[in-house]
């Protein structure tokens, strides 16, 4: 290999370097955004006094839905095809689904006027 060779083997191996760290912090910052409240894609839900924000989701299969208790009543998370939280006032829960269906939910607390909908695509 000449010296000239070398050199731009260098070089090529340095903007591979670079571009790779370009592209992982592309992919930190998208990782880090804020999701659309009410889009494709949501994974976090908040538990309210007294409801759900966002009440519906859409999410693909594979995705964990993370639940985060924020009011000061006491309220569940409780899927009506089995999967429920305990009663709390602060704390989280997750479910991942690995089916696509409609999955709806309630607060066993406050009932049907505290529920949602969980849509797996
Ligand atoms: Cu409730």
């Amino acid at each position: 290999m000449t010296a000239l060779q070398r050199r731009s083997s260098m070089s090529f191996l340095r903007r591979t370097v670079l571009g790779l760290a370009g592209g992982l912090s592309l992919f930190a910052l998208g990782s880090c955004s804020e999701r659309s409240p009410t889009g494709l894609g949501v994974s976090t839900i908040h538990v309210q006094d007294d409801d759900y924000s966002p009440p519906a989701a859409t999410v693909t299969t594979g995705t964990t839905v993370h639940f985060i208790w924020e009011g000061s009543n006491q309220h569940t998370v409780s899927f009506n095809d089995g999967p429920t939280s305990i009663v709390q006032t602060t704390g989280t829960f997750d479910r991942l689904f690995t089916v696509a269906g409609v999955y709806p939910y309630l607060c066993a607390v406050h009932g049907a006027s505290m529920s949602g909908t969980i849509t797996v695509q």
